[in-house]
């Protein structure tokens, strides 16, 4: 890969990835020539990566909010709470933050100034950000968005395998294999790209798909598993059931490669087909043929996502479908295996270099000794003070202004006011803190709630990495630098550690802060010792881990041993469990949420590109024309929708590709159409995944007929 296109007739072009989805589309970044001021980016695809030259809608708009009006240009300071926001110098900003910082702690201690971070940050950012914590505010409270998406993935192959890369083989692989068995995604919208390796299947293999929703992903399935929401559990322990009693458990490899399947054996048998029909509402003859595609093929594959993960049972349900992928003797065998498909631009690198709150860069534990001792030697400072771990993301934003919680909060790329459940709640949480400061690019739910308000570059105006779904370390190349007084993620950090008298610690240049997480994760699980800007783009990206300038990276893991002290997979014994919220009278209908294809996230970019918006203006409410006809609901109609939370307004969409228990809405919205007023705060025991895919509500035909759902961007 060569920063400067030859075709390039000027040297205005450069070579690097979308800003939004874990795939990281390739893509070519160009100046177009002309009056426009600020200039126009023009974006063509390239091939790099997972994509294979594919863009979907996100990735040709994601252009258009480089110039958007609406994007922040200078800091903004709310100078007392009755004030509104008014635009400030760096320097009033900066001095304000840290000024109210050293305060907080002189009074309440240095826990009480957390950070929340997030999955699309670069590695440099994540890594700087979980530094900026240990070393310059010395708290143990910061977490990131992660632990609303991969937690549960990561939680559950660490179980088994002694490591959590979410696709442990090129996404390529997928392609070639035989049977996919897809679990809880929607590729289809949230990575179209990605489709092509899946529908590779329908020539001879067989793609299956677990979703409550006929999905346009589910649509190119030969098997549609139509099961009720947070039941997954029960359905991957029956279809390990029907393996074992179908004698297709692969014996040698379970001997040779596995611990644990007899401590499994008993908690399956319980599941036999007819009980996991009635559990989960996919017919036996469904599980059966679900089960013999699979087991039948040469190279099988089993992938989970959202659908599955995002439950207070997450763990569990991922440990149950890797039993099964075990069981089958698919992981470590080529071609075949278990993977989970990785979310955020960011998502794998972002949850291994210490922005979690129980990690320290390399994906090392803080509770560990040695890796203590690792990362202390590292940044220069006595490893005693480096803090314990804190709070997981829910409960720290449970926590904030609260009496012994945190009371000033820093976030960096996550927009909770609109993303994290229960967010009526987490919004007062966080109009409750003393102080909260927010890096955004434009001002989002949650930026406006701020008492100061940083601009920061967007991902054409700065050099950095990120690491895809696949473990692959890729290149963010800078296009130009951001207009006006924005500045960078890392110069924000590095001006706040020298006002708070560490300004050595945190530096602002990428390729040295990359260099520095290098030496940091040496040693540790992921590796990226050997990997340097350098060779990223000379090699199109490098599969960690790396621990060496001469070694090739790691694209296939576990084909030898897995990353266990004996080398070996776990099975883990689980058992079923309903979901947290079932049904009742009162509440008689299951509300799962999820993505549409033209937005992204908690829309506070893609509800600002003027395309975007068009193609997906409003939330709605999907569902069921049987279930609408029992409550008067036309389509169009706004609809009520109440859980125990509270209670979110938006359109009908009647549809019969939504089973008729269930209705589904996209989160991607604020207002008076925000899903997460609805959800559920329950969290998974181990990985603290609130429960987003599954709650209970009751609905009506809202009262005022065609009453206004806020829509748009502000
Ligand atoms: N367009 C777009 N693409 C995105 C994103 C975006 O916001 N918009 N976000 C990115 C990120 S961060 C992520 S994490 C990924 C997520 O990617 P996906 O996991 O594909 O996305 P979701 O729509 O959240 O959920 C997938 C499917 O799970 C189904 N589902 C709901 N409840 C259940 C259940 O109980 N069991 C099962 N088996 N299925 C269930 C839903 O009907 C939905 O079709 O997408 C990434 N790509
Ligand atoms: N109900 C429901 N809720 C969900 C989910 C669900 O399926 N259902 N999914 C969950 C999942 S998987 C995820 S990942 C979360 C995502 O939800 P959020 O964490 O809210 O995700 P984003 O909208 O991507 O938030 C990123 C914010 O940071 C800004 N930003 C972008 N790039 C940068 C940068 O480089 N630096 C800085 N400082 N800011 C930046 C953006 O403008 C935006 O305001 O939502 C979770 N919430
Ligand atoms: S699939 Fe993901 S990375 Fe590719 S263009 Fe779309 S949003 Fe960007
Ligand atoms: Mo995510």
């Amino acid at each position: 890969m060569k920063r400067l296109d030859s075709t390039l007739d000027d040297m205005s072009g450069v070579e690097t990835h979308c800003p939004y989805c874990a795939l990281q589309c390739g893509m070519r970044l160009r100046l177009q020539p002309g009056p426009a001021e600020p200039a126009r980016v023009e974006v063509t695809p390239r091939a790099s990566g997972g994509n294979r030259g594919g863009l979907c809608q996100k990735g040709w708009t994601s252009a258009d909010l480089l110039t958007s009006g609406e994007r922040l240009t200078t800091p903004l300071i709310r100078w007392s709470r009755d004030d509104e926001l008014e635009p400030a110098s760096w320097d009033e900003a900066l001095s304000f933050v840290a000024t109210r910082i050293r305060r907080l702690q002189a009074e309440s201690g240095a826990d009480a100034v957390g950070i929340l971070g997030g999955g699309g940050l670069t590695n440099e950012k994540a890594y700087a950000l979980g530094k900026f914590a240990r070393v310059v505010l010395r708290t143990r409270t910061i977490d990131y968005n992660g632990r609303f998406c991969m937690s549960s993935a990561a939680a559950g192959g660490i179980r088994a395998f002694g490591l959590d890369r979410g696709l442990p083989f090129p996404a390529s692989d997928i392609a070639e294999a035989d049977a996919v068995l897809l679990i809880g995604s929607n590729v289809a919208e949230t990575m179209p790209p990605f489709l092509q390796y899946l529908t590779a299947q329908k020539a001879g293999g067989a793609l299956i798909v677990v979703d409550p929703r006929a999905t346009a992903t589910a649509r190119q399935a030969s098997l549609h598993l139509q099961i009720t929401p947070g039941t997954d559990l029960a359905l991957a322990l029956g279809l390990l059931h029907i393996a074992i009693v179908e004698g297709y458990v692969d014996r040698d490899y379970v001997a040779e490669r596995t611990t644990g399947f007899d401590g499994v054996r008993p908690f399956v048998m319980a599941y036999w087909p007819e009980r996991v029909e009635r559990l989960t509402g996919v017919p036996v003859s469904q599980q059966r043929a679900a089960v013999r595609l699979l087991a039948e093929a040469d190279r099988a594959m089993v992938l989970t996502a959202r659908g599955a993960e995002q439950h207070a049972k997450g763990v569990d349900t991922v440990s149950a479908f890797i039993n099964l992928a075990l069981a089958l003797g698919l992981p470590g065998t080529p071609g075949a295996g278990y993977g989970c498909l990785t979310g955020q631009g960011n998502g794998q690198g972002g949850r291994e270099h210490g922005q979690k709150a129980d990690q320290l860069p390399g994906y090392r534990k803080i509770d560990d000794p040695a890796a203590r001792a690792h990362v202390a030697a590292v940044w220069g400072v006595d490893p005693d003070t480096i803090p314990g771990p804190g709070p997981s993301a829910y409960e720290l934003l449970d926590s904030l202004g609260r009496d012994g919680g945190t009371r000033g909060l820093l976030v960096f790329g996550t927009n909770p006011v609109v993303s994290a459940p229960a967010a009526a709640h987490v919004e007062q949480r966080l109009r409750d803190l003393d102080l909260l400061v927010v890096a955004d690019l434009v001002r989002s739910e949650t930026a406006e709630l701020a008492d100061v308000v940083f601009p920061t570059a967007q991902w054409a105006e700065e050099d950095g990495t990120m690491t895809n779904l696949e473990g692959r370390v890729i290149r963010r190349q800078r296009l130009s630098p951001p207009p006006g007084e924005v500045r960078t993620d890392l110069e924000i950090l590095a001006g706040l550690a020298e006002r708070l008298g560490r300004g050595t610690l945190i530096d602002a240049d990428p390729e040295t802060t990359f260099n520095e997480l290098r030496r940091a994760s040496a040693g540790g699980i992921a590796d990226y010792a050997g990997i340097s800007y350098a060779r990223i783009e000379a090699e199109d990206g490098i599969f960690w881990p790396c621990p060496t300038p001469d070694h090739p990276g790691t694209p296939r893991m576990f084909l030898d041993r897995f990353a266990t002290p004996d080398g070996k997979a776990r099975f883990v014994p689980v058992d079923y469990r309903p979901a947290v919220e079932d049904i009742d009278a009162a509440y008689p209908v299951y509300l799962t949420t999820g993505r549409v294809l033209a937005q992204y996230q908690s829309g506070a970019q893609t509800r600002r590109v003027a395309a975007l918006r068009k193609a997906a203006p409003n939330p709605f409410v999907e569902l069921h024309p049987d279930l609408a006809e029992r409550h008067g609901i036309a389509d169009g109609d706004d609809v009520r929708v109440t859980s125990r939370r509270g209670s979110a307004t938006a359109p009908a969409r009647v549809t019969d590709t939504i089973r008729v228990d269930t209705v589904f809405m996209p989160f991607h919205w604020a207002g008076a159409g925000r899903a997460n007023s609805l959800t559920n705060p329950a969290l998974d025991p181990t990985s603290r995944m609130p429960e987003f895919k599954v709650c209970a509500v009751r609905l009506e035909k809202a009262a005022v007929p065609g009453a206004e759902t806020e829509v748009g961007a502000a």
